[in-house]
C-alpha cells in the first residue's frame, strides 16, 4: 500500500537492521499511541499494534525505549489484510531528530514529543496576546531537535494588521521562516505544502486554540482531527487534542498533530540558545574581557548595546532567563542522577548479556 521511503524511510534507519537478529521482523512507523496501545503504518497500512512483552520490560526499566509517534519500530507483522490481528512491536530504531521538551514537575526527564521530523511548525494565534518572548521560548528549544524550525502565525482573519504582527515575530525569528495564515479565507497555507514534500514529516506544536488540527485538517483535506470552538469567555483554547498523531497527507509529506502545550520548560539548550541568539552572543564576542557578567565590567558591549537599544531589552531578558533554566536543569542533573542512571544502563546490559542476541544494547 505504502513504500517505506513515502513514510520516511531512509539509509539512517535501514543501517540499524540486522539481517540475522532482525529476520521476520518488519519497519514500520508509529501513527500513533494511547496509553501503551499503538498504531503503526508500514508497506501494508495502518494497524493496531503493542509492545512485545519483552519490549515491555524493557520500558520498565527504561521509559527512554518507549516508542513515541514518529518512531520507526520493528514489528512482528501478522499475515492479513490491516483489520486482522494486532502487530507487536519489537523494538524502536534510533531517532533521527525528536522534539523534547522537560516533563512538567521537578524532575529533570526529558519528554519526547514527536521523532524523526524534519520540520516544526510553531503555532502562534494572531487574535490575541502574540508574544514575542514565547516565541524565542519555543525556537530555543526546536533547534535543539535536530528538526527545521518555522513559525506559522494562524487566524490571520482575525487581526487587523498581520502585517505588523509579522514584522514583530521577524524581528525575534533570526534565520527563520515566518507564514501567515488563515484555515478560514485558506490564506497563505500553500507555501506550507514546499516543507511537505512525499516521505517529509512535520509537527505542529502550540498552545490549544491556536489551530494546529484545524490546519491539519485544512491540508488534509477532510475533518479528519476533531477541533472544537475555543471558550468565549478568555478566548483560550480546551485542550481539544489528546493525543499525538501522525497522518499521511495526499500530496506526500507527513503532518504530526499535537496536543496543546501549556508550558514550554527547557530542557537543554546549549546550541538552541545560540542558534536562537546568535545577535547577542555576537555582540557578547566583543565585551573587552571574556568572561564578562554584563553587570559592571568596563568595555561592556552588551550593556552599551542595551543603552543605545540596538538590543532589546526584553530580549536580553528572554535570553538569560533562558539560559539559567539551562543551568538549573545542567546543576539537577546532579551526580545523584547520573549515577542512578548508569546504574539503571548496567542493569539493562546485564539482562541483555544473560540472552542470546545482545547486539541490540551494544
Ligand atoms: N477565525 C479563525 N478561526 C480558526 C482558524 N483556525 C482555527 N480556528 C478556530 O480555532 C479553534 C481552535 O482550533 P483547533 O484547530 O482545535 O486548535 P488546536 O491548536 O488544535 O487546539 P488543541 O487541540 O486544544 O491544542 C476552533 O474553533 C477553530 O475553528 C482560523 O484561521 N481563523
Ligand atoms: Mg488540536
Ligand atoms: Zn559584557
Amino acid at each position: 500500500m505504502f513504500r517505506l521511503e513515502a513514510l520516511g524511510w531512509s539509509p539512517f534507519f535501514q543501517n540499524q537492521i540486522d539481517p540475522g537478529d532482525d529476520a521476520g521482523l518488519t519497519p514500520a512507523r508509529v501513527a500513533e499511541e494511547q496509553r501503551g496501545s499503538y498504531r503503526i503504518l508500514s508497506e501494508s497500512g495502518l494497524r493496531y499494534a503493542e509492545p512485545s512483552g519483552r519490549l515491555r520490560h524493557e520500558i520498565a526499566l527504561e521509559t527512554a525505549l518507549r516508542p513515541c509517534v514518529g518512531d520507526w519500530v520493528l514489528a512482528r507483522i501478522p499475515d492479513g489484510d490491516p483489520g486482522s490481528g494486532t502487530a507487536l512491536i519489537h523494538r524502536a530504531l534510533e531517532r533521527r531528530t525528536r522534539f523534547s521538551r522537560k516533563e512538567a514537575g521537578e524532575r529533570t526527564a526529558e519528554q519526547v514529543i514527536a521523532s524523526n521530523i524534519d520540520t516544526v511548525f510553531l503555532v502562534q494565534s494572531l487574535n490575541r496576546d502574540l508574544n514575542p518572548r514565547r516565541v524565542e521560548r519555543y525556537l530555543a528549544l526546536l533547534w535543539e531537535s535536530g528538526a527545521e524550525p518555522v513559525v506559522v502565525l494562524s487566524k490571520s482573519d482575525l487581526c487587523s494588521d498581520p502585517d505588523a504582527a509579522l514584522a514583530a515575530i521577524e524581528e525575534v525569528a533570526r534565520g527563520v521562516p515566518v507564514h501567515v495564515v488563515s484555515a478560514v479565507t485558506h490564506g497563505g497555507l500553500d507555501p506550507l505544502g514546499s516543507y511537505l514534500k512525499t516521505g517529509r514529516t512535520a509537527a505542529l506544536v502550540g498552545s490549544s486554540g491556536v489551530g494546529k488540527s484545524t490546519i491539519v485538517n485544512r491540508l488534509l483535506g477532510r475533518e479528519e482531527m476533531v477541533v472544537r470552538e475555543i471558550r468565549e469567555d478568555d478566548d483560550r483554547g480546551r485542550h481539544t487534542t489528546t493525543a499525538r498523531h501522525l497522518v499521511l497527507l495526499p500530496a506526500g509529506g507527513m503532518l504530526i498533530d499535537t496536543p496543546g502545550m501549556r508550558t514550554v520548560l527547557m530542557w537543554e539548550g546549549d546550541e538552541g540558545l545560540a542558534r536562537t541568539f546568535r545577535d547577542i552572543e555576537e555582540v557578547a564576542s566583543t565585551c573587552r574581557f571574556r568572561d564578562c557578567s554584563h553587570q559592571s565590567e568596563p568595555g561592556c558591549a552588551v550593556r552599551e548595546a542595551l543603552e543605545s537599544g540596538s538590543l532589546d531589552r526584553g530580549r536580553w531578558g528572554s535570553y538569560t532567563k533562558l539560559q539559567r533554566e539551562v543551568l538549573h536543569e545542567a546543576a539537577k542533573t546532579d551526580v545523584k542522577l547520573r549515577l542512578a542512571q548508569a546504574k539503571k544502563w548496567r542493569r539493562i546490559h546485564l539482562e541483555a548479556r544473560r540472552r542470546p542476541d545482545k547486539r541490540r544494547f551494544r
